[in-house]
């Protein structure tokens, strides 16, 4: 993946971008591993909950083994799904006798973790040898002995949500490829939408570009492929810190640009939000039907439930996170 604009070899490394930045490790204590989810504590929840008006529930994973393709970071592939055991078997006399003659259906999924809606193990992207926390990196070696998705997992995560649509706070179906947006942005779109983002809200971002995967030709879609998305500055990882986000979560493939404009550097968020701070990064989100029902009925806010599978060692694991209105 490359940025025609840019000289790699001007590209300075991670560790001089995040510089001075601040960290959120030691916070919850040494052996900490779900970070900013540590915010969402029982009155967080009821905050949540006294968002709840209607009823409506909403679920935000996108279909996986989808016939159209699965969106996913360049070199990865979809889930791929294939029948171990159908009536076809006991047509042709492969089934095995069941004492009680009834049939069944089985089948298998291969996928990668990162490969549909997902949550992002805290460690899954580190600079300098050491993941959230300041674990050793080499304890991802075979698999994530520390800050693996499987305590986020354990721990499930509620709040309450808020929905922000740029891509219709700018007057588009979806945002250009590239295009870039932060902090100041979502606290205008915020007002526009008549809301204001709360301290320990699970942020949700709507920029149309996993909606606009199923409308588009996947070579054009993937081509010189650069998401539109959140840009990195010290003063949003400030703001990030000062608001205390549990949870950013996205309808794109890496809840942020893929290069940040300034210095091309490769998605820098995922070191000053995810690793440093301990933000839990949510990706792959569907949110087109919740936002066209937000602005239907005006109701930004909502109860925000996700529980990712307990995957042992994992650096990442699929979810299907479920908003009540
Ligand atoms: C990468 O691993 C590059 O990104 P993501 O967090 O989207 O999986």
């Amino acid at each position: 993946m490359c940025n025609a604009d840019i000289d790699a070899k001007a590209v300075p490394h991670m560790r001089e971008l995040m510089a001075g930045l601040p960290t959120n490790w030691g916070k919850w204590g040494t052996e900490d591993e779900v970070g900013a989810l540590n915010y969402l504590t029982p009155a967080e929840v009821l905050r949540g909950v006294a968002s709840v008006r209607s009823g409506k529930t909403f679920t935000l994973q996108v279909r996986m083994g989808d016939p159209r393709g699965d969106p996913v970071w360049p070199g990865r592939r979809g889930a791929q799904r294939f029948n171990l055991m159908d009536k076809g078997d006991f047509i042709c006399g492969h089934g095995p006798d069941i004492p009680g003659c009834h049939e069944f259906a089985d089948d298998l999924m291969i996928m990668y973790l990162q490969g549909s809606t997902q949550y992002d193990a805290l460690g899954h992207v580190w600079y300098d040898d050491h993941i959230y926390n300041g674990f050793d990196a080499k304890t991802t070696a075979g698999g994530m002995r520390k800050a693996s998705v499987l305590p986020l997992a354990e721990r499930g995560i509620v709040g309450r949500g808020i929905l922000i649509d740029m891509a219709r706070h700018r007057g588009k179906d979806v945002l250009g490829k590239g295009e870039t947006f932060d902090h100041g942005d979502l606290m205008a779109a915020a007002e526009a939408q008549g809301v204001r983002i709360e301290r320990h809200d699970v942020l949700l971002v709507r920029t149309g570009w996993i909606g606009s995967f199923y409308r588009r030709d996947p070579n054009e879609f993937y081509a010189d492929f650069i998401e539109p998305g959140l840009t990195f500055s010290p003063a949003l990882v400030e703001w990030f810190r000062d608001m205390e986000i549990p949870n950013l979560v996205t309808d794109t493939i890496a809840n942020e640009v893929t290069l940040e404009p300034e210095t091309g550097v490769m998605i820098p968020l995922h070191c000053a939000l995810m690793r440093n701070l301990g933000v839990a990064f949510t990706e792959i989100a569907a949110l087109d039907d919740l936002a066209a029902d937000c602005v239907q009925d005006g109701q930004w806010t909502f109860l925000y439930t996700a529980a990712p599978l307990k995957v042992v060692n994992g650096s990442g694991a699929p979810v299907n996170p479920v908003v009540i209105k």
